[in-house]
Parts: C-alpha cells; sequence; structure tokens
C-alpha cells in the first residue's frame, strides 16, 4: 500500500441522543449538510456527507441516536444506526462525555458493540469545552476499559481545530479504491430532501413539547426561476388536528416566523434568492409513509 492510491470507504458516526454526532459532521466536512438543534432526536435518516481528505475520499453516514423509543418508528431510527456500524469500514462512537453519567447511560449500547476483530471503532468523547482535564482523562480510562476503542479522540465538535487528528485517522482507516463522487461534493442526498430539513430545524428550534416529534415536511416543488431565484412549496404534516393551529400561530404568525428563517438560511446556502411557501397538513400516519422512513437513504 501507497499514499499514492486513492482511498475510498464509508465512516460512521453513531451514538445516543444529542451526542453531538450532526455537529461533528458538519465540522468534519466543513459545511453545513445535517440539521443541529439542542433537542434530542433531531437527525431520523441516514446522512451522507463527503469528505475529500488528501487521496482519501470519505462517505461519513449521520445516524439517528440510538434510544429505546416508544413505537416502530423509533425502532427504525436506531436500527438505521445500528445498520451504518455494522456496514461501515470505521466507526466513531460519539459520546456526550458532559453530559450525565455518561458511563451509565452507555452500558447497554457498549454491551451491544461488535467484537469481532475486522468492525474497528473509535471513541469520540465530544464536548470536552465544558469539561477540566481530569475529568476527561478518567472518562477515557472508564471507557476504553470496556471496550477495546480503535482509536480515542476527546475534543469538541464545534470547533474545526479540534478534529484535524480525527480526520487525518479516518483517511487511513479506509481502503485503497477509487473515488465514487467528485471532489466538490458534499451530500448524497437530494436537494429536496435537504430543503426539508432545513424546515425542519427552524420548527425544532421554534416549537415546544411534542410539536417537534410530531411533524415531518416534505419538499412538494422545486423550481428554478428565469430570474435565478428559487421557488419551493413544502408541506409540515402533523400527526394531530389540535396542533395544527398551534403550529400556524396566531393569525399566521408562528409557520411565517418559521418560513423567514428556513428562507434565509436557504438563500446562504444556495447563494440565490429563495422564494418559500409553506403549507400545514393534517396527517396522523405520516409515519408509515415510505419516504419519510429512518432507512430511507445510505
Ligand atoms: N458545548 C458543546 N456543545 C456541543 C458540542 N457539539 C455539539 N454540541 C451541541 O449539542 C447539541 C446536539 O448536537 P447535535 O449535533 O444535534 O447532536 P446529535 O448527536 O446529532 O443529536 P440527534 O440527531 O438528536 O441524535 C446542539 O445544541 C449542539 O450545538 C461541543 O463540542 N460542545
Ligand atoms: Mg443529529
Amino acid at each position: 500500500m501507497t499514499d499514492k492510491n486513492p482511498r475510498y470507504g464509508h465512516v460512521a458516526v453513531f451514538g445516543l441522543p444529542n451526542a453531538g454526532k450532526s455537529t461533528l459532521v458538519n465540522t468534519l466536512v466543513g459545511e453545513k449538510v445535517s440539521i443541529v438543534t439542542p433537542k434530542v432526536q433531531t437527525t431520523r435518516n441516514r446522512i451522507t456527507a463527503i469528505l475529500t481528505e488528501g487521496r482519501a475520499q470519505i462517505v461519513l453516514i449521520d445516524t439517528p441516536g440510538i434510544f429505546e423509543g416508544r413505537n416502530q418508528f423509533d425502532a427504525q431510527m436506531s436500527e438505521a444506526a445500528w445498520q451504518s456500524v455494522e456496514d461501515c469500514d470505521y466507526a466513531l462512537l460519539i459520546v456526550d462525555a458532559a453530559g450525565q453519567d455518561p458511563l451509565e447511560r452507555h452500558e447497554k449500547l457498549l454491551k451491544r458493540l461488535p467484537r469481532n476483530k475486522s468492525t474497528r471503532i473509535a471513541l469520540v468523547l465530544n464536548k470536552i469545552d465544558k469539561l477540566e482535564k481530569e475529568r476527561v482523562l478518567s472518562l477515557i480510562s472508564a471507557f476504553t476499559a470496556l471496550y477495546p476503542f480503535a482509536d480515542v479522540f476527546p475534543l469538541s465538535a464545534r470547533k474545526a481545530g479540534d478534529v484535524h487528528d480525527l480526520k487525518k485517522t479516518i483517511a487511513m482507516q479506509i481502503p485503497e479504491g477509487p473515488w465514487a463522487y467528485d471532489e466538490d461534493q458534499i451530500s448524497t442526498l437530494p436537494q429536496r430532501f435537504l430543503a426539508a430539513e432545513i424546515t425542519r430545524e427552524k420548527i425544532f428550534l421554534q416549537t415546544f413539547a411534542e410539536i417537534p416529534y410530531a411533524i415531518a415536511v416534505e419538499t412538494e416543488l422545486w423550481e428554478e426561476r428565469d430570474d435565478n431565484s428559487l421557488f419551493l412549496q413544502q408541506v409540515i404534516y402533523v400527526d394531530k388536528e389540535k396542533l395544527k393551529s398551534i403550529l400556524l400561530g396566531a393569525r399566521g404568525q408562528k409557520i411565517k416566523t418559521i418560513g423567514q428563517s428556513s428562507r434565509i438560511e436557504m438563500a446562504k446556502i444556495y447563494g440565490r434568492p429563495v422564494h418559500l411557501k409553506l403549507f400545514v397538513k393534517v396527517n396522523p400516519k405520516w409515519r408509515d409513509d415510505p419516504q419519510f422512513f429512518p432507512n430511507r437513504y445510505a
């Protein structure tokens, strides 16, 4: 093996909800591919992001947080994450090191990690900006005593300067092989899906209680206009009638604010003016619609 040959492989990013998986993927790629919020279960699908580092092209798979949910949809989210761990060349377990009782909270997950020699999993202790150095060191010894991690990276996923070593290591861990994507491509996901995710992020950030978990977003129309602007029409599905009026807000004010912030971010990402029309529809069964299945992509 020489460093002159191209490398290509898949790296799964997995862990408990809210650990900072999507933040890490975005920082590694240097662009916002996956949405991030302070709420748990933000990511619902496997999200692919492409990182081209030197001669290596790495397909990063951001995954939904692993948790014991109450319904089949929740179970599918966790299974999509485990599937990615099985299918990848190298996996990163992201742990919120600043969260409560990190070791106890990971007991079950650590037991389920594959223990064959061919699966290499690295431990990423995240959010160390909130911790004392001694605490970080004691967590490293506690976690590595329970599982033979291939590597350990204590870092803050929010800081680009912290992920340098991780990037270099990943690039060496994937096999030699030809690249599958252009150097400047950052995701394999359809634009319509990514645009729906932006609106879903704004709903997560601007609503409370059950609403973020009661909705799904679909981009119904994506139109490139002659004046270089984009015209997008999106539908927000809510699973209960009574939530529709909460989401709309008094005189439609809530949905207007959500639409505004989504449109502003889209215009920034796409580098052109965006017209965004949002509709709210009640569909108690949106979770049965294959377009929203957690394992739809990647
Ligand atoms: N202080 C601090 N906060 C972080 C760091 N990384 C992520 N966060 C915050 O942690 C929260 C969750 O981040 P996400 O990236 O959405 O976490 P996730 O693991 O993808 O969450 P799910 O998709 O819900 O499973 C957000 O508020 C982030 O800003 C970090 O290094 N330090
Ligand atoms: Mg996420």
